[in-house]
């Protein structure tokens, strides 16, 4: 299969639409999870992507590309993918997420708003550049046990921060979980400013959101 990831990659990074898809379907045919081909292949592409933009390879119309590809096949392929294979009847609990202010990264994001409504939960999601408080009017309409945060970017990690005063300040930090998570973030960071978790990946989100409920499984 790592030969395969690798092919997607090169796919990927040649901007070669219909061959990722090709690929990709070829290796869920083979039995790769969706969350295989986005942590193994699809995901490393996106930063090989981004380490280019750095370097000054790709300009920013090659990022906002390779956003696009990764946003066709997560639509096209992988979402209803996860859909069939999630199929839970429960309900665990509500989610209200979106990506901080200032930022308009939401491919992270909604990969995992994807998979925790997979797992079970009720997800709210408020879309990219959400103001702290548009999390708080939402976490109290849904009636959230969680809010969930993203952040791509060193300048709006810090938004997270706000957010979290602005939960304090309606009084209801303490009848929310919040868990954050982004190419930003770190654990520590996390913990800095109070969160009640952090998720490496899309995976990592749903087993701590389900810990910080005390579901089990
Ligand atoms: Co941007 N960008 N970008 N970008 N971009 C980064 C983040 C950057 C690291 C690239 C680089 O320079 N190497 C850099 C940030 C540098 C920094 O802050 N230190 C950067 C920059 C600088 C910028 C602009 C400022 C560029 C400019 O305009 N000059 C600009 C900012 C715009 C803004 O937000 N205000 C910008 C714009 C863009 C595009 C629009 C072109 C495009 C986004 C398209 C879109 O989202 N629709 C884009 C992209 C694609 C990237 C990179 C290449 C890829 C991001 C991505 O989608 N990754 C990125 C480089 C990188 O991340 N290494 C980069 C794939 C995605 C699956 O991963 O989002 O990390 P990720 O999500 C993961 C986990 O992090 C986790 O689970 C997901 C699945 O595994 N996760 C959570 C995410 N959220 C979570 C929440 C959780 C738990 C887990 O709990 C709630």
């Amino acid at each position: 299969m790592e030969e395969l990831y690798g092919k997607i990659k090169e796919a990927f990074l040649g901007f070669d639409f219909d061959g990722v898809k090709a690929l990709v379907r070829e290796a869920l045919a083979r039995g790769a999870s969706p969350n295989d081909v986005i942590e193994r292949a699809l995901r490393p592409a996106m930063e090989e992507a981004g380490r280019r933009f750095e370097k000054g390879e790709f300009f920013l119309a090659e990022l906002v590309v390779a956003g696009d590809l990764f946003k066709e096949v997560m639509d096209e392929i992988l979402v209803p993918e996860i859909r069939k294979q999630g199929g839970s009847a429960r309900t665990l609990g509500t989610v209200v997420i979106g990506t901080v202010r200032g930022d308009l990264h939401d491919i992270g994001k909604s990969i995992v708003a994807t998979m925790l409504r997979a797992a079970g939960f009720n997800v709210i999601d408020l879309g990219v550049d959400v103001p702290p408080e548009k999390f708080v009017e939402a976490a109290i309409q849904h009636k959230a046990d969680i809010v969930a945060m993203s952040a791509l970017l060193t300048t709006t990690m810090l938004e997270m921060k706000n957010v979290i005063e602005a939960l304090k300040r309606a009084g209801i930090r303490d009848k929310v979980k919040v868990i954050v998570g982004g190419a930003a973030v770190t654990e520590e960071f996390a913990r800095s400013i109070g969160a009640d978790g952090y998720g490496e990946d899309a995976v990592k989100a749903v087993k701590i959101s389900k810990q910080l409920l005390g579901i089990e499984g």
